[in-house]
């Protein structure tokens, strides 16, 4: 049969539209009790909250898509079956710079071009079949849903956790925004691919660095629910470093300048002293003479992103300030330098340089001619000859009292001097930053503070938001000094809250991964009007059981819900301080081993798939693929396979009589349940343990299996057959809605069979089987056992000296020879 018959053998005949249609009429797929929570009072039932990430209207859905909802439609399904209150939601990410960039070009307003999409989209969940929940529908651009992104800003500006200031940043000169350091990758813009400049901003930041330590010590939670490489990376990412905290005084100067160091122990070997060149300190620090200098090299420094500034294997440059630092321990007066390998924003934006013993610095040193002095001998030659550091531990040397001692315990004996003579202190510094949080774009959630040149930055008071986005008079084309909403003059100028007087609202907007940081909270009620969610539905459901989504937001997305998780838990807003308590991060789907792209031209259109082979052929291909792990090559998958398999199935379903609907399954072939509930069984527990493609490789055998059976003379009458056919189309209901619900209406059955349960498995039809083995005791029969048939010889043995029979039968006696012949016999010699 060729593939375009199977196409047609699905596509017409499976009415996929009256499908759809069935399942919203009969409400198949709602949770009980969203909102009438009465309805489910008594209802001990366990609850599942199963979400995956939500998805950015960009146009249709993609192939990426319909992976990351395929898998997550089986976990909510399965649950389902398994008699869990199931609750499966769906909303959009809806604000965000692709759309304004699509209005611009099109010359729309991006509200346009984003529910345009957000119905598309909407229309593609519906034909793919996925089980959502309707009625939690949210989009995070709907101002009843910003509204709650500014109260809950407002909430966090009371808290002292979101603040204004100036730092460098990272701006894109095309999107024309300020860019998160996590959206830059290798120096460009992770939107656009423009080389990202540094720029000192003014920009509103979230304190997510006052949560460090608990973002750490809360992954104790997550320890086996979240996949080890996604912990190690947030661990990673947070950077905690302990060490530290050295003042040095700056020769002609009041103020002294602080470092942090992990190697404290090393003090003495700081040979020169650097500071960043884009922090303001170098300014602060340079001497006349030496200005221009530093002003050039600053000027050539945009552009360059931090993990290239931190890199071991980049040449070194630098410029001196002409001023010194004093070391703390030993009076020494050491030269201060600026350079990009110190980072402005991390530690304090100042080091101090050990050569010997740190290589960057060594580097530094070899390229400016500076001494190199070895504080700790660890045994390795030279690092002024070799031009390697020495970083292991060892004996401490030229390094005063301290010489002879062990550089281990030189590490807390020079902080406890250093704090004794008030210069210093034992410190832990964190890699993590602020989140900046700002963007100057149109196409996002206003910030809701008004600036007062009185009263400084308020609050807008929260019985007037939203604060809505202008409808009109603004300009969306971007430019250097204004953002859009700068553009919005009448909507720009409002009164102060406090004292009245004239004053300008902020015309930035937040960036989108605010509205993800806590959009799983509003699902179980989206129309609350009260708060940002609803207290009742957050106990009911959160925190969430199983969240699902790609390992691109590893960093960002993840990091930033955990942060503000915790943020409205301290507020006492929330009774959990993790919202994931389990985490699944699919794969890519990907073409002939690279991913699809349009410079590659090999990007796989979802909706043509699903037009040639059905959505279920779709959904199964991409599950029988591998572990939702693993990237699917879509070249290497067969979905015309996948439609074959589900055409057999069907047919399997109408061969079922009506004449055994409701037959005892225990009057059928006791053989072929035996192997039905062995295969159910497996399913069952591979299910459980998320082993998707396994199971669909399993439900194959199992349609082979009761193929084989109807063909091989049982027929399709057996009661057992019967069993064997609902237990698989229960099952494949996870995987192929509509097929498993066109077959359980040929079983005979009213739909759906998402609302049946999960197939029970007889625990005593799944043991191997029993054979009777007997046990004599010098050539006389003694006892009869029941054991398995494939016992060992060892475990006979064993299970045979056990039997009370055989004990009387030996007695006193001593027993010389035991011959074992599994299953079936075993011979007891006594000595005589
Ligand atoms: C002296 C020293 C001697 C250092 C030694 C290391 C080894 P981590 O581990 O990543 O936290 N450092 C401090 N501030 C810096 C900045 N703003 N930009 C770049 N580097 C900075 O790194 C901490 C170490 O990195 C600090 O310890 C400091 O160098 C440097 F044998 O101080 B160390
Ligand atoms: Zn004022």
């Amino acid at each position: 049969m060729s593939e375009h018959d199977e196409r047609r053998d699905t596509v017409d005949q499976i009415d996929l539209d009256q499908w759809v249609k069935v399942w919203d009429e009969q409400r198949t797929f709602q949770a009980d009790g969203l909102t009438d929570q009465d309805a489910t009072a008594g209802d001990d039932r366990k609850r599942s909250y199963i979400v995956s990430m939500y998805p950015y209207p960009s146009g249709d859905l993609h192939m990426g898509h319909a992976e990351v909802y395929s898998i997550s439609d089986v976990i909510a399904r399965f649950d389902r079956l398994r008699g869990l209150n199931t609750l499966n939601p769906i909303g959009w990410d809806s604000f965000g710079l692709p759309a304004e960039n699509a209005a611009i070009k099109r010359d729309l307003h991006p509200r346009t071009w984003t529910y345009d999409n957000i119905a598309v989209q909407a229309a593609s969940f519906k034909r793919l079949g996925v089980s959502f929940d309707w009625r939690t529908r949210l989009h995070t651009s709907d101002p009843e849903y910003y509204r709650w992104n500014q109260w809950i800003f407002l909430k966090l500006f009371d808290q002292g956790l979101a603040y204004r200031k100036a730092s460098p940043v990272n701006w894109c000169p095309k999107d024309h925004t300020v860019l998160a350091n996590e959206q830059v990758i290798q120096g460009k813009c992770e939107r656009c691919g423009s080389v990202v400049e540094r720029r000192n901003l003014t920009q509103w930041f979230f304190r997510i660095t006052d949560y460090a330590q608990r973002l750490l010590d809360d992954m104790d939670q997550l320890q086996g629910q979240w996949p080890e490489d996604i912990l190690a990376m947030q661990r990673n990412w947070i950077g905690r470093s302990s060490g530290a905290h050295v003042d040095f005084r700056i020769v002609g100067r009041e103020e002294p300048v602080r470092v942090f160091t992990t190697r404290p122990d090393t003090l003495y070997g700081a040979t020169f002293f650097v500071v960043a060149a884009d922090a303001p300190l170098a300014l602060e620090l340079v001497t006349d003479e030496h200005r221009a200098p530093l002003q050039e090299y600053i000027a050539q420094l945009g552009g360059t992103s931090e993990v290239e500034r931190l890199a071991s294997d980049r040449a070194k440059t630098g410029v001196f300030l002409g001023s010194y630092a004093i070391n703390p321990v030993n009076g020494e007066q050491i030269p201060i330098y600026a350079s990009d390998y110190v980072l402005a924003d991390y530690g304090t934006g100042a080091l101090m340089a050990v050569p010997a013993h740190d290589q960057r610095d060594l580097d530094f040193a070899k390229a400016m001619n500076l001494p190199v002095k070895t504080v700790v001998d660890t045994g390795e030659a030279d690092p002024a000859e070799t031009g390697v550091a020495t970083a292991a531990r060892g004996t401490m040397v030229n390094s005063g009292e301290f010489d002879g001692l062990n550089s281990g315990e030189a590490l807390p004996a020079i902080i406890a001097q250093l704090e004794k003579q008030g210069v210093g202190q034992g410190a832990i510094t964190y890699r993590l930053r602020d989140w900046l949080l700002s963007r100057q774009r149109y196409w996002g959630t206003p910030i809701p503070i008004i600036h007062c040149e009185d009263c400084g930055e308020v609050g807008v008071p929260v019985d007037q938001l939203p604060v809505r986005l202008p409808e009109s008079g603004f300009s969306l084309k971007p430019d250097d000094n204004q953002s859009p909403l700068g553009t919005a003059t009448e909507w720009v100028n409002v009164e102060c809250p406090k004292c009245g007087k004239p004053a300008r609202r902020d015309t930035d907007t937040m960036d989108t991964f605010v509205d993800s940081s806590w959009y799983f909270l509003r699902f179980p009620n989206p129309d609350y009007t009260e708060g940002p969610f609803d207290p009742e539905g957050v106990k009911r459901w959160l925190p969430v059981d199983h969240y699902i989504g790609g390992k691109e937001h590893a960093n960002l997305h993840l990091l930033y819900a955990r942060f503000m998780t915790k943020a409205l838990h301290d507020a006492g807003l929330l009774h959990f301080v993790e919202p994931f308590r389990r985490l699944t991060n699919q794969g890519q789907v990907i073409m002939e081993g690279k991913a699809m792209s349009k410079s590659l031209g090999n990007i796989v259109n979802l909706q043509e798939q699903i037009a040639q082979y059905g959505p279920d052929a779709v959904r199964v291909t991409m599950i029988f693929a591998g572990p939702p792990e693993d990237d699917i090559d879509w070249a290497a998958v067969s979905p015309a396979g996948s439609v074959k398999w589900l055409n057999r199935v069907r047919r399997l379903a109408s061969l079922v009589p009506a004449e055994s609907l409701g037959a005892d399954p225990a009057t059928g072939d006791q053989a072929l349940r035996r192997r039905v509930h062995v295969l159910l069984d497996e399913i069952t527990q591979k299910m459980e343990g998320g082993r998707q493609n396994v199971v669909i490789a399993r439900l194959m055998e199992l349609t082979t299996l009761l193929q084989q059976a109807v063909d091989g003379g049982l027929g399709a009458a057996d009661p057992a057959v019967r069993e064997g056919v609902e237990g698989l189309v229960i099952a494949l209901s996870c995987f192929a809605p509509f097929t498993a619900d066109d077959s359980w209406v040929k079983l005979g059955h009213e739909p759906s069979v998402a609302t049946t349960s999960w197939p029970k498995v007889d625990k005593s039809l799944t043991v191997a089987d029993q054979v009777t083995c007997i046990i004599q005791v010098n050539g006389k029969v003694r006892d009869r056992l029941q054991v398995p048939a494939g016992i060992t010889e060892d475990d006979l043995r064993t299970l045979s000296l056990e039997s009370d029979a055989v004990k009387k039968a030996v007695g006193e006696a001593t027993i010389a020879k035991v011959v074992v012949r599994a299953p079936k016999l075993v011979n007891i010699a006594l000595a005589r």
